[in-house]
């Protein structure tokens, strides 16, 4: 199954653009490499031109970078004629204003990336209230080049043409009112959540949710467990909107129900957590979560690290998580489960059951399916497996141990492929 290719943005052409990352040191998670920037900018639908990393101790206040720096950054935009300069990192409006006015193009970061995709992507009423909330959020405090870029998207907030900086300053004083307007409308659908959700409990729907990493498999995965066909594909938040479809799980006579839904990502906008309220309450809801994480991914860790924090933002941390290990048809022979689950320790030490699966062929499905059941008819979700023995083959949950006989069975925070 190849992915299609990105949409580019409602403009249409992509645009040429230059990548950069500073490494201030401390952030033991800094991609050096500066590969999921590269694909939020595809997502975006911008092309990845060049890469420039720079080393600081501290930002600059006006360039981020430093002059020396942004020099060598204009002279890359010459070099490959590029239209956009991409940043890793959240800059603050005076930086962004002073790059742009350096660099002579439109300068973006992660945050406004983010933004555009979402921008891009959101189908439903609320996702586009929740995305418009956002961005106007960001944007009250900029003049950007990349402003009109986005106003051509829909749903924008109604100025035509290119609009210049008094425009936006005209525009400025609007957005406080068009914020207003858009929490009040974004108030309304959650009241009416919350009469859903009454009428959930009353027919004791037992809810799963499926949260992860953005691009994990969660959408792939979604449609593997209820037969559907919601859009997955090798792009960063693909997936915007929220789709619930009920669950049959064999010898379970409740009604069950699966939700897919936005991914997280590192460095998600705090606004947009906060916009996307709405739809982040969704895991809020959950009875049990599935915390879906691509085991073939060496960023996995702070994968899983990132999406315990979202949780916990939203306050979902305390739902019961099973963990599932996907894509393991992209693990090597020798790296690759012997067992089909066995129990975990997140990041944040709490201790979770652990599937092994592949969304794209299968495997490993049932067994996650027999779990589900477990969880939805049990009523006690899954403490109760938790303490059981684990399966049988509890003995050979690691990977990479040789097969020896542990009394207890083991936790095995130690499986990492391509460690
Ligand atoms: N090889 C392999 N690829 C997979 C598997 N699961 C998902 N993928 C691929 O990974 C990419 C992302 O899958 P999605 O299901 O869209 O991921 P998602 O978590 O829904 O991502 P967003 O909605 O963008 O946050 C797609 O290209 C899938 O085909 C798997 O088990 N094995
Ligand atoms: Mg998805």
């Amino acid at each position: 199954m190849s992915a299609p290719s990105n949409p580019p943005l409602a403009d249409g052409a992509p645009a040429r653009a230059i990548l950069v990352g500073v490494d201030f040191g401390r952030d033991a998670h800094f991609d050096a490499s500066l590969d999921e920037l590269a694909q939020l900018a595809e997502s975006a639908g911008d092309i990845a031109v060049a890469r420039i990393v720079a080393r600081r101790k501290a930002p600059d206040a006006a360039f981020f970078v430093g002059s020396g720096k942004a020099d060598e950054i204009k002279e890359l935009v010459a070099m490959h004629q590029a239209e956009a300069v991409l940043f890793d990192q959240a800059l603050s409006p005076a930086q962004q204003r002073n790059l742009e006015r350096h660099l002579g193009v439109a300068v973006a970061d992660r945050t406004m990336l983010i933004l555009e995709i979402f921008g891009e992507r959101a189908q439903s009423h609320e996702g586009k209230l929740q995305v418009e909330l956002a961005r106007l959020q960001y944007l009250s405090t900029r003049l950007v080049r990349r402003w009109s870029h986005l106003e051509r998207q829909r749903g924008g907030i109604g100025t035509r043409g290119g609009p210049g900086e008094a425009q936006i300053e005209l525009d400025r004083r609007m957005i406080g009112e068009r914020i207003k307007g858009l929490k009040k409308q974004l108030e309304r659908v959650k009241r009416q959540r919350s009469t859903q959700r009454r009428s959930r409990e009353r027919n004791q729907t037992f809810r799963i949710s499926l949260v992860g990493y953005t691009n994990a498999g969660k959408s792939t995965l979604f449609n593997a467990l209820v037969d559907a066909k919601v859009h997955a594909a090798d792009q960063l938040f693909a997936t915007l909107d929220t789709t619930t479809r009920q669950l049959r799980l064999e010898g379970v006579e409740r009604s069950v129900s699966l939700s897919d839904t936005v991914g997280f990502i590192r460095d998600l906008p705090h606004k947009l957590v906060e916009a996307f309220e709405a739809t982040l309450q969704e895991a809020n809801d959950a009875d049990l979560l599935l915390h879906v994480v691509d085991g073939a991914n060496p960023q996995q860790h702070e994968q899983m690290a990132e999406v315990e924090r979202v949780l916990e933002e939203i306050g979902a941390a305390d739902i019961e998580q099973v963990l599932v290990f996907n894509q393991i048809d992209r693990l090597e022979e020798t790296q690759r489960p012997r067992v089909t689950r066995d129990r975990f320790e997140l990041p944040s030490g709490r201790r979770v059951v652990r599937a092994f699966v592949s969304a794209r062929t299968g495997e490993g499905l049932d067994e996650l399916r027999r779990l589900l059941a477990e969880a939805a008819g049990s009523g006690a979700g899954l403490k109760e497996i938790d303490d059981a023995p684990m399966s049988q083959s509890a003995s050979e949950v690691d990977a990479q141990e040789p097969q020896s006989e542990p009394v207890e069975p083991p936790l095995t925070g130690t499986y990492h492929p391509r460690a």
